[in-house]
């Protein structure tokens, strides 16, 4: 400011006061609202409903958010640090508007500032449409990483794709799912800022030349990607942090050829096409689809980010051998693998590096993360299909491999065996490509996601790749941000830790709730607790009333299991369960003191035929016992239709018990068990995933494990295969209460019976069965118990010992041991005096 001329300085300085001092006392924020009401929506006070109030209470937010937001990434630049790019085709985002209001610490101030006009501030909330944008876990981790790089400090970037179509509605009709579309943009999203001037040129197909000496590829099918732009504000703080997903659209190059043919309308009608590229997102979790278009969605996500990367670096003036000095590029799964050899192409074939060069830079540059071992969900693409979308980058690929397997000759000489099993080209059914062993060869980390889980990708997935590069391997525990799923979720609750540490601190250094362990034996603190539980059960039944018409008594213990229905999940397991329940309530009067509702939530892909089977099986289970009036008032099942981030901000506080029940080794972490005991939620679960983290940060006692655990699992599938496995008379019983048709038509279940039948029963449900039904007794006996603070003292060492799983520990570890990356906390704005 110094420098400029006094005309100039003063100009500058009244930008900046207009721009960053928006004043924040109730008669501004009233005026502000106000104005959005009147001159953005064109509304009067008569005709705005609750949901103009949302989009005009939005506006307001976005516009303290954008102010914010331009600074951080100008700062950053202005700082010249090392930024990591988080590069996932799935961001769960969930909700804004309250998440955007706490950051900018705003949300009591409105609360009261909009009372006056007439509105309840959590009505307008309401109105909001979930962004959908993921299957589960993957996406929502994305999400909660995105929260904790802004709310560290951390230079960071997320990158994705723009939906118009997310994650499909769930109807339950007739107790099938029914999947209806999720236009989510009908009304516009008011998070978005369209960025008509970044758009990039993505090809497709066409033919690769040589030119001096050089690879030119010539796509013969042009788009153009554009971005969009969403805003991700850290907690107290001013760093706010930005998401951009990509949407294709035509280019506005065309094809001569086919107007000189005089065929007009049918280019038009292929140009037409590109649109739908990032139209819907893939509703497949853990497994593979194989769609031509999931491919073109890849390309043209990691296409358009990595020449944004690149275009931002060169903006800098430095060499592109010093780009990953300033970028990290995580890949969120191998779903953004192709990003390795676009790298190498436009290294290589734009800039003119040599191919050492180009991949030195990659492989110094790029990080892969794993989420799953499920054979099933590990992605290979069709060579043939990459030949014809990709014929560039499948040279590249076959370099790569080539190269990489005279490394592999070198170190296991003359083994034609090892050259078969670690090449990236799969020769074995139709030639595909493995696109975790590119990933692993192109990165310099590879992480799992729970450390049983980095085991079992050391050992087990990947064990020739760990030999070859021990130090590549490494573990990363997922987290979640206690921001939304304490705070925002469980208001009450942070309430309580607030005024009991004296401090909010803990909302950023979530360690800080284990001082709480001084109050566990006092028995106000339990009441106070156990009474917070209760307004949230209460929340929940309502919701499950208006939901699902089924009235429940906030007296009893909830019990959840709320995920994507999978096999290895085993809701099965749940619901057989609580048929051997009914059963024995039916039976024994006596089994009717432990009453019980069990919640299920979650969505099943479309294609996912037992998944789906698996819904309506419990759907038919409800439907008997809420309907028999003998146990019906101690045993209700409860399916709550389109699980999503919103709906699970008002299950997770309400559960006395969540289910995390996978057959041991599958589930690689799991996050929701995390939020289930963050806040105050027992899980009942197998020594999978993070369970067992969990288990040894809250203790023993405070956790339900039951099950075989994962060595074991291998040699009880072979007795079951070879039917040298008996099950317990209490699994006969229920399965012969199926096939006698107590809960419906039994030949339409019988693909259930025959999946855990005759040796079929992959995932051991029958072997964790009797260990199952012996843990539930001691649940009923502890919740039931008549000395209260025995549940009480559980739930709250089962919340306030769970500090570690907070994703601010995960980015930071990813941070400091993969990207190396350093905070850097904007100052806030400079308060320019008004005399100057
Ligand atoms: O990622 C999940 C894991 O199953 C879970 O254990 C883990 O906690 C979580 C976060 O690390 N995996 C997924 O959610 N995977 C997907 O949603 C998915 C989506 C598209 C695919 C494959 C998997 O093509």
């Amino acid at each position: 400011l110094k420098m400029l001329p006094n005309q100039e300085k003063e100009k500058a300085i009244l930008w900046a006061v207009l721009a960053s001092n928006l004043p924040d006392d109730k008669s501004s924020l009233q005026k502000e609202f106000v104005k959005h009401v009147e001159y953005t929506l064109a509304q009067t006070r008569n005709e705005a409903t609750n949901f103009s109030g949302f989009q005009a209470l939005s506006m307001c937010t976005r516009d303290r958010l954008i102010e914010r937001w331009k600074d951080t990434s100008l700062f950053f630049q202005q700082n010249q640090v090392k930024k990591v790019n988080y590069l996932s085709l799935e961001f769960l985002l969930g909700r804004s508007l309250q998440n955007g209001l706490v950051a900018l610490g705003l949300d009591g101030k409105y609360a009261d500032s909009l009372m006056e006009l007439g509105y309840k501030i959590e009505d307008l909330y309401d109105e909001e449409r979930d962004a959908g944008l993921g299957n589960g876990g993957l996406g929502r981790l994305a999400a909660c990483f995105m929260d904790s790089l802004a709310t560290c400090n951390l230079p960071g970037y997320g990158y994705g794709l723009r939906y118009k179509f997310g994650m499909f509605y769930q109807a339950i009709i007739e107790g099938e799912q029914v999947e209806l579309p999720d236009y989510w943009l009908n009304y516009g999203s008011p998070w978005e800022i369209e960025r008509l001037d970044v758009t990039y040129h993505i090809g497709f197909c066409g033919k690769v030349t040589m030119e001096n000496g050089r690879h030119k590829w010539e796509p013969s099918e042009q788009m153009l990607a554009v971005a969009y732009d969403y805003p991700i504000p850290g907690f107290k703080t001013y760093n706010t942090v930005s998401i951009r997903l990509w949407s294709s659209k035509p280019s506005d190059e065309f094809n001569l050829e086919s107007f000189n043919k005089g065929d007009y309308l049918g280019s038009i009608e292929e140009k037409q096409k590109s649109e739908n590229i990032t139209a819907v997102l893939y509703p497949n979790d853990n497994t593979m689809a194989g769609k031509e278009l999931r491919l073109k969605q890849q390309y043209l996500f990691v296409s358009a980010t990595i020449q944004d990367i690149i275009s931002q670096f060169l903006q800098t003036g430095k060499d592109l051998k010093e780009f990953s000095n300033s970028n990290a590029i995580q890949l969120n799964d191998t779903h953004p693998t192709l990003g390795i050899p676009e790298l190498m192409r436009i290294l290589m074939d734009v800039h003119f590096l040599t191919w050492d060069d180009a991949w030195s830079i990659t492989t110094k540059t790029f990080a892969y993360t794993n989420h799953t071992v499920l054979p099933e969900a590990l992605e290979r693409w069709s060579v043939d299909l990459l030949t014809r979308l990709l014929p560039r980058h499948i040279q590249i690929i076959y370099e790569i491999n080539e190269r990489f397997l005279r490394q592999v000759e070198k170190l296991w000489p003359g083994d034609m065996e090892k050259r078969r099993q670690l090449s990236i080209i799969d020769e074995s059914h139709g030639r595909t490509i493995k696109m975790a062993f590119l990933a692993i060869i192109g990165s310099q980390a590879v992480n799992g996601v729970a450390e049983l889980h980095s085991e079992l990708v050391k050992h087990s997935v990947f064990p020739d790749f760990y030999s070859m590069w021990p130090e590549k391997f490494q573990n990363k525990t997922n987290g979640v941000t206690p921001r939304r799923w304490i705070h925002q979720a469980n208001p009450h609750l942070s309430q309580l830790f607030t005024q009991k540490l004296n401090s909010s601190r803990w909302l950023t250094q979530l360690d800080m709730i284990s001082d709480l362990q001084r109050f566990v034996d006092d028995t106000g603190f339990q009441k106070e607790w156990m009474q917070i539980k209760k307004i949230n059960k209460i929340r929940l039944a309502k919701y499950i009333e208006e939901h699902c018409q089924i009235k429940v008594s906030a007296d009893i213990l909830f019990d959840c299991q709320v995920k994507r229905f999978h096999e290895y999940k085993r809701q099965l397991l749940n619901i057989l369960g609580v048929i051997h329940r009914y059963l024995e309530m039916k039976s024994k009067p006596q089994e009717r003191k432990y009453p019980r509702v069990v919640i299920f939530a979650g969505k099943a892909a479309p294609g996912y035929y037992m998944a789906k089977l698996i819904i309506k099986l419990i759907n038919s289970v409800a439907n008997v016992i809420n309907n028999d009036h003998e146990v019906n008032n101690y045993l209700k099942i409860v399916f709550i239709p389109n699980y999503a981030v919103s709906n699970a901000e008002i299950i997770i506080p309400a559960s006395d018990l969540s289910q995390h029940i996978s057959t041991a080794g599958t589930e690689a972490s799991g996050t929701s068990n995390m939020k289930f005991s963050m806040n105050g939620g027992l899980i009942i679960g197998t020594l999978d995933g993070a369970n067992i983290e969990i288990r040894e940060e809250i203790c023993k006692e405070n956790m339900y494990i039951f099950g075989a655990q994962t060595p074991e699992v291998e040699s009880i599938k072979k007795k079951i295969r070879e039917g040298t496995f008996t099950p317990d008379k209490r699994w006969v019983q229920v399965l012969t209460a199926i096939k006698e048709g107590k809960f419906g038509n039994v030949k339409e279940f019988q693909p259930i019976i025959d999946s855990i039948s005759h040796g079929n029963d992959h995932y051991i449900l029958s072997y964790d069965f009797p260990s199952y039904l012996d843990i539930q007794q001691q649940i009923d006996k502890d919740y039931y118990h008549q000395d209260k603070s025995i549940w009480s003292k559980k739930s709250i060492m089962a919340s306030i010992r769970c500090g570690k799983f907070s994703s601010d520990r995960t980015i930071r570890e990813y941070a400091k041991q993969i990207w190396d990356i350093k905070e850097l906390q904007r100052p806030g704005p400079v308060h320019v005096p008004q005399d100057i």
